[in-house]
């Protein structure tokens, strides 16, 4: 017997001529599932972001029933959820990570593991400038009309043409642009 349930149990005889004793008094008789789910099938990872990996995979059954699915990274267990997906929101950027699932039942069997998943999430862009350095106009290119900008803001403390960050426009943002003229 797999399923787990309450029974109940009533015995009663038989003679040769199929006379049918009185029915025994019922016993009725607790079964704990002791069936374990079937392991989660299919995991899939995907680093979405430097802090998301979106996480993904097939139902397990059970004889009983499913209650959820516990999620490991790393080998440690770091979370309970009921459906067959889950939004890690807890990496870092430039990191690997290695993940598997595994269902449980009502009854706290656990299935075994499902396939192991690794994932590296991308490497943090935050405190770099977006785009090229140098390409002050955002046009794909460090030229004329980069230097334009650049020499219109020369002296000034304009944050657009800074390009090393001292607090003002001069000799060495001019000498960065154009080590990089043409880029
Ligand atoms: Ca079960
Ligand atoms: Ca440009
Ligand atoms: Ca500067």
């Amino acid at each position: 017997m797999s399923l787990g349930g309450t029974y109940k149990y009533e015995v009663s005889a038989y003679d040769l001529s199929s006379n049918e004793s009185d029915k025994s008094t019922s016993v009725t008789v607790n079964v704990k599932d002791q069936a374990k789910p079937s392991a989660p099938a299919n995991l899939k990872a995907k680093a979405v972001s430097t802090s998301r990996v979106d996480l993904s995979w097939s139902v397990s059954t059970d004889n009983v029933g499913v209650i959820g699915y516990r999620i490991y990274r790393n080998g440690s267990l770091i979370k309970k959820v009921t459906g067959n997906k889950y939004y890690d929101k807890a990496v870092k950027a430039a990191k690997a990570y290695s993940y598997y699932v595994k269902a449980y039942d009502a009854a706290g069997n656990i299935s075994n593991r499902s396939n192991i998943v690794k994932v590296t999430t991308p490497k943090s862009t935050t405190g770099t400038p977006q785009g090229k350095l140098g390409d002050l106009n955002s046009d794909g290119k460090v030229n004329i009309f980069d230097l334009s900008i650049l020499l219109t803001r020369y002296k000034t403390t304009s944050k657009l043409a800074d390009l090393n960050n001292s607090g003002k426009v001069d000799i060495f943002d001019l000498s960065i642009l154009l080590s990089r003229w043409g880029s």
